[in-house]
């Protein structure tokens, strides 16, 4: 039995399958900047693989002359400097089910909003270990143009060297989670952690890296985590089709709820807020890839046709560029607000999200970012 080393998973998290292990977080538990590493989504292809003694863990790096260099959890943590950054890991089926209701039927695991977390993750710089294992990090030769993890389970996912060397691109070789050790289903002892790329590239129990002039040979760089266009089915020229990397702008609306005179609780907000009437308030999430900043989220309380601006919540973040989520809310008195609301968010480069799903059908479902539509009652 593969799975007997699976880890007990708190029962707050929404079971999509038990094994392998696919479970989001609940809308009720993604209310905080930081994902408790209990309630963070695991999606994992296969098992928790049994790693026996962490002192006899290693990681080989493969340079692309095919020699090798092997570093213990020990080695990366006396060589190398440690650095910490505040980055949010989204799944490209975040959100499938949105596509599937609103389009058409997807294939793959039928995620609501909680395929997505935020952490702190510690380690050290991929790029570091790389120039310690003897590649020029600073004068990168023509021949490497990926490097390729491998996990101790056989899931593998490759990165562009780019974003790998780059001294601003914060690829870390992580062991710890919001300062705790690696929880076992998100990668103990070591993970790649990619922030800003879809994350598949986040190789989980990664044990070893080659730089080379190909993607990763696995499935999951070679077929499953692309996109395509509405026109292509189920047979699609996977080939041609180019790997899911960096991240579209994505928002989602995680608590929909009632501030009243009525509650005492609820009468706190209506003070800090100044309200005189009953409102709705509302919270979530806004994303984008690349690090690209999100600079505004747009509310509609009319089902799209008037726009409001959410307030955007101030948060510590550490690391180059804007790997972590934002966290936004929005209150509007109940004699203003219509029966549907409506989320969307811009970022840095004025990149936002499609109005509807149709246009950006694929048939994995990957990557949706349609405008989330809710109704103008309490999220559970
Ligand atoms: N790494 C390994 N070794 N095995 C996996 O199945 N799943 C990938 C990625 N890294 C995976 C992996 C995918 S598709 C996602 S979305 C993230 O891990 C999920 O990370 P999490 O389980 O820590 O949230
Ligand atoms: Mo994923």
């Amino acid at each position: 039995n593969p799975f007997a080393s699976d880890p007990e998973r708190d029962p707050r998290l929404r079971m999509h399958s038990e094994r392998p292990c696919n479970a989001e977080t609940p809308a009720s538990e993604l209310g905080t900047f930081i994902t408790p590493n209990e309630v963070f989504y695991v999606r994992n292809h296969l098992w928790v693989p049994d790693l026996g003694n962490p002192e006899d863990y290693n990681l080989t790096i493969e340079l692309y002359d095919g020699k090798e260099k092997k570093y213990t959890l020990q080695d990366l943590r006396d060589k190398f400097q440690e650095h910490t950054i505040t980055a949010t890991l989204q799944c490209s089926g975040n959100r499938r089910s949105h596509m599937t209701a609103n389009a058409r039927m997807t294939n793959g695991l039928q995620w609501d909003v909680g395929a997505i977390g935020n952490a702190e993750w510690t380690g050290v710089r991929l790029r570091d270990v790389l120039a310690d294992a003897g590649y020029p990090v600073d004068d990168i030769p023509k021949d490497v143009k990926h490097v390729q993890f491998s996990a101790v389970e056989a899931y593998g996912a490759s990165i562009p060297i780019a974003k790998a060397a780059d001294r601003f691109g914060d690829v870390l070789l992580a062991y710890k989670m919001n300062g705790e050790a690696l929880p076992p289903d998100h990668g103990f002892p070591l993970r790649a952690l990619v922030p800003g790329n879809v994350a598949a590239r986040s190789v989980k129990w990664v044990n070893k890296i080659t730089l080379s002039d190909e993607e990763s040979p696995s499935q999951w760089q070679r077929r499953d985590y692309k996109c395509f266009g509405p026109n292509e089915g189920p047979n699609p020229n996977w080939d041609a089709a180019r790997s899911i990397q960096e991240m579209p702008v994505q928002s989602a609306i995680t608590s929909l709820r009632q501030v009243s005179s009525h509650s005492p609780q609820a009468r706190k907000w209506m003070h800090v807020y100044g309200l005189e009437e009953d409102s709705v308030l509302l919270e979530g999430y806004a994303f984008s890839g690349g690090g690209r900043e999100i600079i505004r989220v747009d509310i509609s309380a009319d089902d799209g046709r008037s726009w409001h601006q959410a307030e955007l919540l101030e948060a510590e973040t550490k690391g180059s560029k804007a790997w972590a989520w934002r966290r936004w809310r929005f209150i509007i008195p109940n004699s203003q607000a219509g029966k549907v609301f409506v989320v969307k968010a811009v970022d840095e480069a004025y990149n936002t999200q499609p109005d509807s799903y149709e246009p950006h059908f694929n048939f994995r479902g990957n990557l949706t970012s349609g405008w989330q539509r809710v109704e103008n009652k309490p999220i559970p």
